[in-house]
This record gives structure tokens, C-alpha cells and sequence, in this order.
């Protein structure tokens, strides 16, 4: 028996659980959580009626608190968490820092990664049936288009040498959710990765490599991201989200 909150979850490739998943281990909480990690695709238990009692937006990530109710949608549960529990406020330490953060994570999160979410939805065949049928090409070319032009928006910011978006020497949400946007955009099926596109997206990404946060976050080697799961390795693998 665990008194761990539940997380019902999902493994690296899935950005959204992701952001939460590397939020947890930059805020040092990581282990505190007892993870539920849905096979998604083909399977889609996330669909299925008992994930729908819990959210009935079929989602993940879910996170059941202490006394039974539920809280899902990432940056409500990472604004939760960043609050309720000792550690770095990774969500800014002060009212400015916490509006510069919620500028920059949902230009990031809107512009760029749910285009590059869509994007994968839409230019996918292999999904299945349980989880998405829509195919329009037309509509994930234009998310890569947008997905792009907003990237260079944040090469742009990144440009003046800052390690991180708001410029301090720690990685917030927006930095979180920027480093998803980044492993998802070198997914196969998007295979558009923003950091050969852009120099400074090029040098946040390496940077975020770097720090055990991001090592520990990826530690599953269940990204769909090739350096991410075999570092080192020459040889292109085709990993897919079964
Ligand atoms: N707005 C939600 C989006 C969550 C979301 O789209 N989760 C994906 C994984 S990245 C999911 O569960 N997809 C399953 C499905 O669409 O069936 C959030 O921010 O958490």
C-alpha cells in the first residue's frame, strides 16, 4: 500500500504528460507520485470509461489528490503542485516572473506545441481507430508552418544570450514546455526539429541535455526521439507509439 498521489500518465513520446513528468523532476518531487502510465495507442485507456469517471476529457496527464477528486490539464496541475509543495518556484518567484512565465509558456504551448501536436495527429496513419481516423494534410502542413514561424520568435528572444526565456539562471514552465515542443518536433512523423532550423533553439536544446532533470524525465527511452533513447547511435530506428 502507497499513500502516493496517482498520476494517470503516459511515457515520454506523449509531450503533455512529458511537461509535467520534467516540471516534477526540476521542482525535485518526482518520486512522490505513484505513475499509471496508459498504453495509449492502439489500446487508448485513456478513452475508456474508467479514465472518463477520472476526466472526462480522455486525457492525460490526471492526477488524483489525496481526497478522491481529480485534477487534469498540465499547467493546472504543474501550477498546483509548483504551489503546494516546498521547492524552486518553476513558475516564477514573484508576480512578474509568474506573468512573464504564463506569457511565454502559453505563446509556446499554443503557437507552437499544439501545432506540432495537431500537426502529428493529422499527418499520422497509424494511430488507429480508437484514437484518431481524421487525416488532412493540408491542415498539418499549415501547423508546421505555424509551429515554425513562432519557434523563430523564440530563437529571436533567445537571441541576446539568455540560457532560459525569462533570462534567469533556472529553466521555468515556458523553458519546459519550449524543451517538449523540441523532443516532439523530432518525432518522426513531424520530423521537423526546431533545434537544426534555428542557432539559439539549437543551444537551449543542448543545454537542456544537460541537466540530470532532463535525463531523469527521458530516463524511460520511450521518447520516439532517436538521440534521446540511444544516445550515440549511428543507426536510424523507426520507433513508433504502440
Ligand atoms: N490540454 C491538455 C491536453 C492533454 C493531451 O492532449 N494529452 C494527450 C497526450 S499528449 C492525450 O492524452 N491524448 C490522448 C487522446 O487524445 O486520446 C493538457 O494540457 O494536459
Amino acid at each position: 500500500m502507497t499513500n502516493k498521489l496517482r498520476l494517470f500518465t503516459s511515457p515520454s513520446a506523449f509531450p503533455n504528460p512529458q511537461r509535467l513528468r520534467l516540471f516534477m523532476h526540476e521542482k525535485g518531487i518526482a518520486d512522490q507520485f505513484e505513475e499509471r502510465i496508459y498504453d495509449m495507442s492502439p489500446v487508448g485507456e485513456q478513452r475508456q470509461w474508467p479514465h472518463l469517471k477520472m476526466n472526462p476529457w480522455g486525457e492525460t496527464p490526471t492526477l488524483e489528490l489525496a481526497d478522491g477528486s481529480y485534477l487534469a490539464e498540465t499547467a493546472a496541475i504543474v501550477r498546483y503542485l509548483d504551489q503546494s509543495y516546498p521547492g524552486r518556484r518553476i513558475m516564477g518567484s514573484d508576480p512578474l516572473q509568474q506573468g512573464l512565465d504564463t506569457m511565454w509558456e502559453n505563446r509556446i504551448w499554443v503557437h507552437i506545441l499544439y501545432r506540432i501536436v495537431t500537426m502529428f495527429h493529422v499527418l499520422h496513419n497509424g494511430l488507429g481507430p480508437k484514437v484518431e481516423l481524421t487525416s488532412n494534410h493540408a491542415w498539418g502542413e499549415h501547423c508546421r508552418k505555424e509551429a515554425l514561424a513562432h519557434a523563430g520568435l523564440v530563437n529571436q528572444h533567445l537571441s541576446d544570450g539568455r540560457d532560459w526565456m525569462l533570462g534567469g539562471d533556472e529553466p521555468t514552465f515556458a523553458d519546459i514546455t519550449m524543451a517538449t515542443a523540441i523532443a516532439f518536433s523530432k518525432f518522426p512523423v513531424n520530423a521537423t526539429p526546431l533545434d537544426e532550423r534555428f542557432e539559439h533553439v539549437d543551444a537551449f536544446w543542448q543545454r537542456w541535455q544537460l541537466r540530470p532533470s532532463f535525463q531523469a524525465a527521458y530516463a524511460d527511452r520511450n521518447s520516439g526521439v532517436l538521440e534521446l533513447d540511444s544516445p550515440g547511435s549511428q543507426t536510424a530506428t523507426l520507433i513508433t507509439m504502440s
